[in-house]
């Protein structure tokens, strides 16, 4: 048992947890794409058959926009509690500015963050509270570029399944109506961990899968995502970081428009004792009409469904009174 000499604040939450990630030894490391080579789209499927996860390297995003939201960012964060919990934009519910608490259902984590709905045009809706402008220009400016690497990676996907027309997947996300959010994570430095053994660790993002159809993630170059590989028991692995490439996360939309050909992927961020972790992650989901069901292309040969037909709008309802680490799907399987 752990003695600490003053309760830290982390106790009050139960935030505590040993999620030590397994022997990475047999994982070969996360698949690196180059979306404009040949052979991308096969590789794209590849990946996201095997992983549910892979990075977008040479992806031509410049990066003064990454590093410009990401200053915006960190200015934000750094400011005092009571200017963040006074911004206007707090506390989340589930959009604006949220602190450990994580959706509504009770989950917490390691972090601090700004959750933010997009419009028809992928820029900041009204409905979004957002500390100041300048953040949300420099939003609005980093989305432009990235909902476009995630049109490409959706149309990649559609061209490695064989699927017509190439725009069947990322048409979804291009409909004016689509739903899509924008969060930034911090993830202050943990010192109380230097203090606990190395079999202890402090949840920052419990374990979950994303409910979209993909999810871009950039991150700075602080340690922390792990992902659950598929089968292998679900065996935690760490995902080396790589503030220069655009991750790619599987989320349960595109399971099942793909018949759960694709699989999405478990993933977590755990806390670091030195060095804080920024997060920024785009989240591509469909209108809240759009029906989610296998493509009827990956239905051939008398296959059936292995999902009960249902809409975006459905599944986001259930996701909400859900907790972050239950498996979403389940209640959707035939
Ligand atoms: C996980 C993916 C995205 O971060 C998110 C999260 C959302 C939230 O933080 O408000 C949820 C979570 C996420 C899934 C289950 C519900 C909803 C928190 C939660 C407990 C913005 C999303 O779309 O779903």
């Amino acid at each position: 048992m752990v003695v600490l000499a003053k309760p830290p604040a982390l106790d009050q939450i139960s935030l505590l947890r040993s999620p030590q990630p397994g022997d990475a030894s047999s994982f070969p490391g996360v698949p690196a794409v180059n979306l404009s080579s040949p052979g991308a789209a096969l590789a794209v499927v590849d990946a996201c058959e095997r992983f549910g996860f892979f990075k977008v390297v040479n992806h031509g995003v410049p990066a003064g926009v990454v590093d410009r939201l990401e200053a915006e960012a960190v200015r934000f964060f750094a400011s005092p509690q009571a200017a963040k919990d006074a911004c206007g934009c707090g506390p989340a519910s589930p959009l604006g500015y949220g602190n450990r608490r994580i959706g509504r259902n009770g989950d917490m984590g390691w972090l601090e963050y700004l959750l933010l709905a997009l419009d028809g045009n992928a820029s900041v809706s009204k409905a979004s509270p957002v500390p100041s402008s300048s953040l949300r220009d420099a939003v609005n400016q980093y989305v432009a570029s990235v909902r476009g690497l995630a049109t490409s990676v959706l149309e990649a996907v559609a061209e490695g399944l064989g699927v017509a027309p190439r725009d069947a997947l990322s048409g979804m996300v291009a409909d004016a109506a689509s739903d899509q959010v924008f969060r930034i994570n911090h993830y202050p430095a943990c010192p109380l961990l230097q203090r606990l053994p190395d079999s202890c660790g402090v949840t920052g993002f419990g374990e979950h899968t994303d409910p979209q159809l993909v999810s871009v993630l950039r991150s700075n170059g602080t340690p922390g995502l792990q992902l659950a590989l598929h089968g292998d028991d679900g065996r935690w692995v760490p995902v080396p970081p790589d503030r220069d490439a655009f991750f790619v996360i599987v989320g349960d939309s595109l399971q099942v428009l793909t018949n759960g050909r694709l699989k999405s992927v478990r993933h977590r961020v755990v806390a670091n004792s030195l060095k804080p972790r920024v997060s920024m992650i785009y989240f591509a989901g469909p209108a809240p009409a759009q029906r989610i069901a296998p493509l009827p292309q990956l239905l051939g040969h008398g296959k059936q469904s292995l999902y009960r037909d249902f809409t975006w709008g459905d599944y986001k309802k259930a996701a909400y009174r859900s907790r972050l680490g239950d498996n979403r799907l389940d209640p959707f399987r035939i």
